[in-house]
């Protein structure tokens, strides 16, 4: 693994837990943890029982005891230490989004492609698809449960920069991050869109704004100038994106990414509404799927508040017994426990680094409209950076 903060924490333990609860046919062993910090790497050893600790990532990703990388670095890193992983021919889990550039993208997703002909793995790692009631969301629309999908209206909310005197971090500064709420968690509820509906967006109108412009900067900031010396600043990201966009099925959709929806932590909803029926889910209600079947009579007709914890339903099985539900953290062991399946079954894993190249793509459509005055922008538009 490469990186060790809030995405190196979440892998760690997905990586254990899909040893002890999935049981695998490839036993995962924590070779080695990697990072700049050879403190901060030598604590995450110590606390997930990684067995070595490597500071160049180069050299990490030569060990021959090493058949699998797993990046969970900023998105500056990604295509470097991706393409790099593949080339030495080990299986590669990246983090969202893929990279910061749609160029990056490609170059990832080629690589990726030229891997798989020697049999090599790579995903990108969208957890949200692996939450139950999202598994069970895309399992019922394949099925034709909701018909045509009319709308798609897709939010996620956070609300951790709301104070003006928050620190700079990487989060804020393009050169590292690629954008803001826009990347960091736009990427996810378009991946989910795509994924539910089976569709992908054909063009966005977009807005982003940035609503505080400059903060203080963090203790540790390395690489960050300061605007003379004030010890502050420039926010070089989007705060929010909103845009609406097609699906290439003809449904209309509504996006909303936002780090100033004050009051919500982690808040993602996703509702698809479609000519026989709907599904709606709320992260922060995470073990439910609301359903409404249209066909049913009107005198009973309504939302079922679907509970997804029953051992029939998607991972279910290999936890806790129904009613008892699942959290945050298990979409990572969820992942983790279905690559290791793929690379034993010699099968492709998804998303794949195609499917991540598809979410930046839209990335650039809705950057090159709300730079364009929210010019409608097909997602194909061949200006996308
Ligand atoms: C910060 O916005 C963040 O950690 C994202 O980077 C993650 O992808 C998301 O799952 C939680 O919030």
């Amino acid at each position: 693994m490469v990186g060790y903060s809030f995405m190196g924490v979440a892998h760690s333990q997905g990586w254990r837990n899909a040893r002890s609860f999935f049981d695998p046919a490839l036993v995962p062993d924590l070779v080695a943890i990697g990072g700049r910090d050879a403190q901060a790497a030598a604590d995450m050893a110590r606390r997930f029982d990684w067995q070595n600790v490597e500071t160049d990532w180069r050299a990490l990703i030569t060990r021959p005891d090493v058949d699998l990388v797993d990046i969970c670095t900023p998105g500056d890193t990604h295509a470097e230490i991706a393409i790099a992983a593949l080339e030495a021919g080990k299986h590669v889990l990246c983090e969202k989004p893929l990279a910061n550039t749609v160029e990056q993208a490609r170059a990832m997703a080629a690589a990726a492609e030229r891997a798989q002909r020697h049999g090599i793995r790579s995903m990108v790692g969208f957890t949200y698809r692996r939450v139950p009631a999202i598994a069970l969301a895309r399992q019922l629309v394949g099925e034709g449960r909701v018909g045509q999908i009319r709308h798609v209206r897709a939010q996620y909310l956070q609300d951790w920069l709301v104070d003006p005197e928050s620190p700079l971090t990487w989060r804020l500064q393009k050169d590292r991050a690629g954008s803001g709420a826009l990347g960091d968690i736009g990427a996810h509820i378009i991946d989910l869109a795509q994924f539910v509906t089976g569709e992908r967006i054909s063009g966005v109108s977009a807005v982003t704004e940035t609503f505080v412009r400059e903060r203080p900067l963090p203790e540790s900031s390395h690489g960050l100038s300061s605007q003379a010396g004030t010890g502050r600043g420039a926010v070089t990201v989007d705060d929010a994106a909103v845009f609406l966009a097609r699906l290439d099925g003809g449904a209309l959709a509504t996006f909303e990414a936002t780090r100033f929806a004050t009051g919500r932590k982690n808040s993602i909803r996703l509702e698809v509404n479609g000519t026989r029926g709907s599904i709606a889910f709320d992260f922060e209600d995470m073990n439910v799927l609301q359903v409404h079947d249209a066909t049913t009579p009107s005198r009973e007709s309504g939302f079922t508040r679907v509970i997804v914890t029953e051992p029939s339903h998607p991972y279910v099985e290999h936890w806790w017994p129904a009613g008892h539900g699942l959290g945050y953290e298990h979409g990572f062991t969820h992942q983790a426990a279905d690559l290791l399946a793929a690379i034993a079954d010699g099968t492709d894993p998804e998303p794949s680094f195609a499917d991540g190249l598809a979410v930046q793509e839209v990335l650039a459509a809705v950057e090159t409209s709300a730079a364009n005055g929210s010019r409608w922008t097909p997602t194909d538009d061949s200006t996308n950076g």
